[in-house]
């Protein structure tokens, strides 16, 4: 019979993926405990607020919290099952930093009792979830970690991907299929039971090092596609020829898809999860290299074309439109349009940069610094610039199109106005 988990569940890291995780699974009729090492938010959870937006977000939480269901705190406590949801970011050689995957294993370690499990959201290289195991087993001795080939051990190990999209997690987390890779086939199946509990996706299980491969690649095809896109943009632009015209085109081909250009891309998942494969095989990860490479010049090639434009004006004011990493998210880490400004911002010392974006209300540190720079509501700032780039297209934004830009420079990096 097709198992589902039952008993208690703490997850580690009340994040973007950790707390939409939490919800759903207390909205299942599970106790969850939330665990996080940052105070505010615990504080605010034991609320029953969200510290950051999220579509539909804040309603699960607050139900779930006040259902008496969800609850949080600091300490990693005892439970039936583990769910590590922390960041696994780079090191400055693009390396993975599994620093904090490392530290909720070993805080988790002396909580464990035999038949618990142990689920690896994080996205991280291939091996991490085997580290998983050795970490425990360091700390654990009395417990028997799950070899390949063999059966009889106490503790269940598996890593489950998340793959949700920012802006629709709370629908992609029921609908999305699951890979779960298990250091044994019964640790997938056991870490499977708890994903039964609210996935309506298919269930897809194979070994952990398979599934860590399998999410890394997920966004590193993503990120060559965005990258070809943004070539395609370049080349069409030296040739004097409309790029989203091109795009349009092309994709009426019946095998033909291509993305969206934009000014780079952010987020803390795809410019930093090719890293990892590109660092497990060096020389065999050319394309997947140079893709980064494409995207991550992206930011300074469309900064330079505002500041070109800007010579055409003795005392132009320009407004940038959007800082988050992408639209209708008010998520600001490694934000491509961040970077073009701070790069305009440098550039052009002596212009005034109205800067505005509804989902931020103050300026981002990386651009506290430039004394040029605004922030301002969006019809204010069009309204005074000469020059309007649209760095993100958030609907607000892209709402202005017919009525506001009239006679106005306009540098439109995602074609939200075309
Ligand atoms: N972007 C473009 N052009 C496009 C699409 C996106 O420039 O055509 C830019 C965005 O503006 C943004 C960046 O790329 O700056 C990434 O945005 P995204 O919407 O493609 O992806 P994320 O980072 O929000 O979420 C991705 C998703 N992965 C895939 O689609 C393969 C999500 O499913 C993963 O769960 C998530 O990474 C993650 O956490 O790994």
């Amino acid at each position: 019979m097709t198992e589902i988990f039952k008993g208690r569940l703490a997850i580690l890291g009340m994040g973007y993926i950790g707390l939409p995780t939490a919800a759903a699974i207390a909205t299942r009729g599970i106790d969850v405990i939330g665990v996080d090492i940052n105070h505010a938010t615990v504080a605010a959870l034991s609320r029953g607020e969200v510290p950051f937006v999220e579509p539909d977000l804040a309603v699960a939480v607050s139900g779930a919290v006040a259902m008496g269901r969800l609850t949080a705190t600091t300490e990693t406590p005892e439970a039936d099952a583990f769910i590590i949801a922390v960041p696994t970011p780079f090191n400055d050689d693009r390396t993975a930093d599994l620093s904090y995957v490392k530290a909720a294993a070993e805080q988790i370690a002396p909580k464990l009792k035999s038949g618990n499990i142990v689920v690896l959201e994080s996205t991280s290289p291939p091996g991490t979830t085997q580290k998983i195991g050795d970490w425990i087993g360091a700390v654990r001795p009395d417990l028997r970690m799950p070899r390949d080939g063999e059966t009889g051990a106490d503790v269940y190990i598996a890593h489950c991907p998340e793959r949700v999209l920012p802006g629709r997690i709370m629908i992609e987390m029921i609908t999305n299929d699951r890979v779960i890779g298990g250091l044994t086939p019964r640790c997938a199946e056991k870490a499977a039971s708890i994903y039964r509990l609210f996935a309506q996706g298919e269930i897809l299980l194979t070994d952990a090092a398979s599934a860590e491969m399998a999410k890394l690649v997920e966004n590193a095809y993503r990120d060559v596609n965005i990258a070809f896109a943004n070539e395609i943009s370049l080349i069409s632009e030296s040739l004097h020829i409309d790029v989203w015209e091109v795009i349009r085109l092309a994709n009426r081909h019946p095998r033909v898809s291509i993305l969206s250009p934009g000014p780079g891309v952010g987020g803390h998942c795809i410019p930093v999860d090719p890293w990892f494969i590109v660092s497990a095989a060096p020389t065999l990860s050319r394309l997947i290299r140079t893709a980064r490479e494409v995207n991550d010049h992206r930011p300074h090639h469309v900064a330079q074309q505002v500041v070109e434009k800007a010579k055409r004006f003795r005392s132009p004011t320009v407004a940038c439109l959007g800082l988050t990493f992408k639209a209708n998210v008010d998520d600001v880490r490694e934000s491509p349009a961040i970077e073009v400004v701070g790069l305009i911002a440098k550039a052009l010392p002596d212009v005034d940069i109205l800067v505005s974006d509804p989902y931020v209300s103050t300026m981002p540190a990386l651009l506290a610094k430039y004394e040029n720079l605004h922030l301002e509501g969006a019809y204010q700032a069009v309204e005074r610039a000469d020059i309007v780039v649209l760095l993100v297209e958030h609907e607000p934004f892209k709402a202005m199109r017919h009525t506001r830009l009239g006679g106005k420079v306009i540098y439109d990096t995602r074609g939200a106005w075309h």
